[in-house]
């Protein structure tokens, strides 16, 4: 239960003052810490030019384009505290996926790292909504346009008396269609988030320190990295560039407590620690985002002797709302609901199957999907319970088990890429006649995007095409989205109605 009037920029800024934690340390990155009490001058600062200069208004929508970084944050909790819907987005996005955004969000203002903005004052040019790009310092020197207003205005700002049941966030997710879908996101949703997964599961302490991979643009970096710890008073790091080399450095230097990121990067860690890398700072280490292979969990607490903690979330349900908890967590299980969750595994119909047997994923939970103007809102959420789009097993025990993806989403090291975003790409290229891309199996990655592709006519194929065809979707759309693998065939298996029959490609 949660007050009628519910700003979570100031509970997560203003009220963690009043409550006695302005001396800890809220944010650590690019080479500064930063106070409660120093984050909450700085975003009240910004809230006011934000109101005054820019003329934002309750419920406006913003958009914020940067790298992880305690500027990224303080802009978000400022156009919180100013009553604006927040859209975060990363900075590998390119102008055409941006101006999806702006479009699907009438998006008015957007603030950007003075690094990244060639591409988003590009897709402005055209926008009928996007009115201005404004700059901030995203390495906190303050030396932009939006910190010059900032700096002249006061520490004090009256926060925006917002409703718990406000929109605050649009998280977005792209489906298989390419077109991306907005999940609006309450006030109070980002509180339940901490206030159930974090506090039931990570029993986090003022004393923790989280570092982690995931962009704040996805929900799962957002609350791993940012509302999590603020919310219970601990310490955030944040890294531009989070590798695994990189994360490990911040673990050692300031004793990390809890990790976020999937299990690509942990592999790379495990290999480290052989070479001497100290993790034992680390009581938590969360995995999300792709599937928790069994070695590697099993490795984890081998060398560690704490269970790594797999959960599946979503954009559209926010957070983690199936996870393993200490004590209890077991190799290729998911674990069970998070309080105030349900789930089911279910038929077609929505009737449950047998334990044990595979079926489609429902959850229903506090924080479930409402999709922004989408038809899609009908087909994710049927009869209150929210279909993920997984498939899973449930055992005699109660454990849910991941099988499958039941779509065309490819996930890739913890990014999910739509397959037929990717094929668009490559069928932009003169070269290409039909392209299918589907994701295979790969040992580091989980899955790799591969791409398998008829050749226009006169064209041969040649490692210099396979080069060729990588840059171009690398320079077409965000560059994490191109394919590894690149197939060239003479056709592409179909249905006798014409239909490419990608699952006959997957291995
Ligand atoms: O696994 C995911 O895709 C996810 C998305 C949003 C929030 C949390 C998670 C784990």
């Amino acid at each position: 239960p949660y007050p009628e009037y519910l700003n979570v920029g100031k509970v997560l800024t203003d009220d963690m003052v009043a409550k006695g934690f302005g001396d800890h340390v809220a944010l650590i990155g690019n080479g500064r810490q930063r106070t409660y009490k120093e984050l909450t001058d700085w975003t009240n600062r910004l809230a006011h030019a934000l109101v005054e200069g820019y003329g934002v208004k309750p419920g406006n929508r913003v958009l914020i384009r940067s790298a992880n970084n305690p500027a990224l944050v303080a802009c978000w909790l400022a156009a919180t505290k100013a009553g604006a819907v927040v859209v975060n987005t990363m900075p590998m996005l390119r102008a055409g996926e941006l101006a999806q955004i702006v479009d699907k969000a009438e998006i008015s203002l957007a603030l950007c790292d003075t690094r990244l903005m060639d591409e988003l004052v590009a897709c402005g040019k055209d926008s009928e909504y996007l009115k201005a790009v404004v700059g901030f310092d995203g390495t906190a020197n303050h030396d932009a346009e939006l910190d010059r207003i900032a700096l002249g205005k006061p520490v004090r700002f009256e926060a925006v008396k917002t409703g718990r049941d406000d929109v605050a966030l649009l998280g977005f997710t792209s489906g298989t269609t390419g077109a991306p879908k907005a999940t609006m996101h309450f006030h109070r949703d980002l509180l339940t988030i901490a206030d159930g997964y974090a506090q039931e599961v990570l029993a986090v302490t003022p004393e923790d320190v989280f570092v982690g991979s995931p962009p704040l643009a996805f929900t799962f970096g957002l609350g791993g990295l940012a509302i999590f710890p603020l919310r219970f008073g601990a310490t955030a790091t944040l890294l531009e560039t989070a590798s695994p080399p990189n994360m490990i450095e911040i673990i050692e230097t300031y004793k990390a407590t809890v990790c976020f990121t999937a299990p690509t990067a942990y592999r790379v860690m495990l290999r480290a620690m052989e070479e001497g890398a100290d993790l034992s700072s680390l009581r938590c280490a969360v995995s999300a985002g792709e599937t928790l292979p069994a070695p590697v969990f099993e490795d984890w607490m081998a060398k560690t002797g704490k269970p790594m903690l797999d959960g599946i979330g979503s954009t559209e349900l926010l957070h983690i709302f199936i996870t393993n908890r200490f004590g209890d967590a077991r190799p290729a299980c998911t674990g069970t609901p998070v309080s105030g969750y349900e789930a089911k595994v279910v038929d077609e119909k929505m009737n449950e199957v047998p334990r044990g047997t595979p079926g489609r994923l429902a959850v229903k939970g506090p924080t479930g999907c409402r999709y922004l103007a989408d038809e899609r809102q009908a087909k994710y959420v049927e009869g209150g319970w929210n279909i993920t789009g997984d498939t899973f097993i449930q055992d005699e025990d109660g454990y849910f088990h991941f099988a499958a993806r039941n779509d065309d989403m490819i996930v890739s090291a913890g990014y999910n890429i739509a397959g037929p975003e990717v094929e668009a790409a490559l069928l932009a290229h003169p070269h290409v006649a039909e392209c299918a891309v589907v994701g295979a199996t790969d040992a580091e990655r989980g899955q790799i995007v591969e791409a398998h592709v008829v050749l226009a006519e006169g064209v041969e194929p040649s490692d210099a095409e396979v080069e060729v065809l990588k840059s171009h979707v690398k320079a077409a759309i965000a560059p994490y989205k191109y394919p590894r693998s690149v197939v060239f065939t003479e056709a592409l298996p179909k249905t006798q109605t014409g239909k490419i029959q990608r699952f006959r490609l997957k291995h």
